[in-house]
């Protein structure tokens, strides 16, 4: 018996059929165990050159976007500050990113955390040189506290378009079963070096499919291989994260200056994330709202 067949559930069925055909139960079980999956390039059903071309137009959207050249990626020593500039809003640039965020064995996974309605929210580029930054350990769910863990609010979609092929290349590294917790990291848990919890790092070939939950908390390290470590990031969130008005720009200066409260209320957050942040005081207080319901 194929319970899926009886079509009593009419969001889930379609999705249990998908999963099915392209043979994905093992990442759904670990989606569940672990809170991530890494999908392996030949799973994706993408063409011999996608990754290619992925690449290429990442590369040449920074180029053109920074008015920079990186040459051959292989040993391209850029500054990481310049590559990392106005990585945001890539899908009109090159149809390789529509492909990357439409891409049906993906959004299997994604509707599978995030359900059908699932929306993409953001997409953007990292581009790693060596000594390049790195993140500590976080959550992507921003501003989901203690509590509200047993569903995934947000998941990350990231494609990777360089080999990780050791703690060299400067991979992403999580912590297992760290989406059950249901919130961010606190200031003690952050550091890859000193977190009192397991961490493993991400390795996998070009053109695999890294998938977290938003809440399995991850942290990347330095690259010190030479070249460059390139991910297209995809962050895709339930519908309900959409807000219903966008309110900048929309209310007078006049108003709010008469009613301060207003000005908190309307919301003094990071969302919309436009480019690089203007605003680094509201990062905190943002990260804030993962750790504490109050906060
Ligand atoms: O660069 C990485 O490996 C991790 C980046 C990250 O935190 C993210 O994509 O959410
Ligand atoms: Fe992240």
């Amino acid at each position: 018996m194929d319970i899926s067949e009886y079509g009593s559930s009419p969001h889930v069925d379609p999705l249990i059929a998908q999963l099915q055909e392209y043979d994905l139960f093992k990442h759904v079980v670990e989606l569940e165990a672990y809170g991530l999956t890494i999908v392996p390039k030949e799973k994706m059903g993408v063409d011999d050159g996608f990754v290619e071309r992925l690449r290429s137009a990442i590369l040449a959207t920074c180029e053109k976007r920074n008015g920079l050249e990186i040459g051959d990626y292989r040993t391209a020593e850029p500054n990481a500050k310049d590559i990392g500039r106005n990585s945001w809003y890539l899908l009109q640039e090159d149809d390789v990113f529509v492909e990357a965020a439409t891409n049906p064995r993906l959004l299997a996974l994604v509707r599978w955390l995030c359900g059908q309605s699932a929306v993409l929210s953001g997409h953007t580029w990292i581009i790693k040189p060596p000594g390049g930054r790195t993140h500590t350990l976080h959550s992507d769910a921003h501003g989901i506290p203690p509590g509200g863990g047993s569903i995934a609010h947000a998941c990350n979609a990231s494609w990777l378009c360089t080999d990780y092929t050791s703690v060299e290349d400067g991979p992403t590294v999580f912590v297992p079963g760290s989406h059950r917790y249901g919130r961010a990291t606190l200031p003690h848990e952050e550091s890859v070096e000193d977190t009192p919890f397991n961490t493993v790092p991400l390795i996998a070939e070009a053109g695999s499919l890294a998938l977290w939950n938003g809440a399995t908390w991850h942290a990347s390290l330095p690259r010190t291989n030479p070249g460059l470590r390139i991910t297209l990031v995809q962050i895709f969130m339930r519908m309900h994260m959409r807000p219903i008005h966008l309110w900048e720009n929309e209310v007078a200066p006049e108003l709010i200056e008469k009613y301060p409260e207003l000005k908190r209320v309307l919301g003094e957050h990071l969302y919309p994330y436009k480019e690089s942040i203007s605003d680094f005081d509201r990062v905190a207080p943002f990260k804030k709202t993962g750790t504490d319901p109050f906060a």
